[in-house]
C-alpha cells in the first residue's frame, strides 16, 4: 500500500480512526503529538491532520487521496470530486434542529444559526419554509438563548448540550457518522492501493459492526 496520504481530522474522528488503520497495519510512527503530517508504519502511507471542515478540500483537490470525514461535513461541502465508499460506523450522531425547551417558532421567516449554512437551506427549501441562516463557527446552542436566532441546526449526541442550555430536539435532519472519502483521479491512478485500503477497512468495521455490545 505505497503511495498513500489520509487526511483525518483531530479528535474524536481521530481517535476513533487510529485503532481502525492499527488493525489493517497502519500505525503513526511516533507520538501523533502537534505534528500535522505523520509518518506510518506502512512506508510511503503517511496520515495528515486538519481541521475537520479542510478534509473533503484536501481530498477533492487531491492533497490527501484519502480521508475520513463526518458525514454532517460531506453534506454541508457538496463532495464534489469525492468518492465515498464506506460508512466507518464511527463519531455517530445526528444532526438536529433544536429550539428553546416549550418556545413555539415564530411563523414567517425563521433565523436559523448553524455552521451548516448549506444543510440548513436545503432542509428548509425541500419544506418550503423561508429562513435566514446565521453562520457560526461554534457554540451554537448560545444562539437562541440570546435572541441571535429563532432555532440552530447542530449535531446532537446525548443531548445534554441542549439540555444544559435550555434547548430541547425539533426535528431530525440526518442520521451522521463517519465516511471514506478518496480523491476521484488518485481512485484511477492509484487503484490498487486504494482498493485494498477501501476493502481492508470494510472488514475491519463489519468486525466492530457485528461484535456483541
Ligand atoms: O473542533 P474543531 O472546530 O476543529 O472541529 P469539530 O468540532 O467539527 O471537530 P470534532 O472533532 O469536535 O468533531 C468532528 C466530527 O465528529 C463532526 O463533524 C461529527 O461528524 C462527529 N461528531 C460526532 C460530533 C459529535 N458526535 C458531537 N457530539 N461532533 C460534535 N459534537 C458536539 C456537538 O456539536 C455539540 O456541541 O458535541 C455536542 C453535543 O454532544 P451531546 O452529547 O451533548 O449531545
Ligand atoms: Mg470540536
Amino acid at each position: 500500500m505505497d503511495g498513500l496520504r489520509i487526511a483525518v481530522s483531530k479528535g474524536r474522528i481521530l481517535e476513533q480512526t487510529l485503532p481502525l488503520l492499527a488493525s489493517i497495519g497502519i500505525a503513526p510512527v511516533g507520538e501523533v503529538g502537534r505534528r500535522l503530517i505523520v509518518d506510518t508504519s506502512v512506508p510511503g502511507v503517511q496520515i495528515i491532520i486538519i481541521r475537520a471542515t479542510d478534509v473533503p478540500t484536501y481530498v477533492a483537490y487531491g492533497a490527501a487521496d484519502a480521508g475520513i470525514a463526518g458525514k454532517d461535513v460531506l453534506m454541508e461541502h457538496g463532495g464534489e470530486g469525492l468518492y465515498e465508499p464506506l460508512d466507518l460506523g464511527i463519531a455517530r450522531c445526528r444532526l438536529m434542529v433544536a429550539g428553546r425547551a416549550g418556545v413555539q417558532l415564530p411563523g414567517g421567516r425563521l433565523r436559523v444559526a448553524t455552521k451548516y449554512v448549506n444543510v440548513a437551506q436545503r432542509y428548509y427549501a425541500e419544506r418550503g419554509v423561508q429562513v435566514e441562516p446565521i453562520k457560526l463557527y461554534g457554540s451554537m446552542e448560545l444562539a437562541p438563548l440570546v435572541g441571535l436566532a429563532d432555532c440552530i441546526v447542530d449535531l446532537v449526541d446525548t443531548g445534554s448540550t441542549l439540555r444544559a442550555n435550555g434547548l430541547e430536539p425539533l426535528a431530525l435532519i440526518a442520521d451522521i457518522s463517519s465516511r471514506l472519502v478518496v480523491n476521484r483521479a488518485s481512485m484511477k491512478l492509484k487503484q490498487t492501493a486504494l482498493q485494498r485500503l477501501i476493502r481492508e477497512l470494510e472488514a475491519v468495521t463489519r468486525q466492530v459492526a457485528d461484535a456483541p455490545a
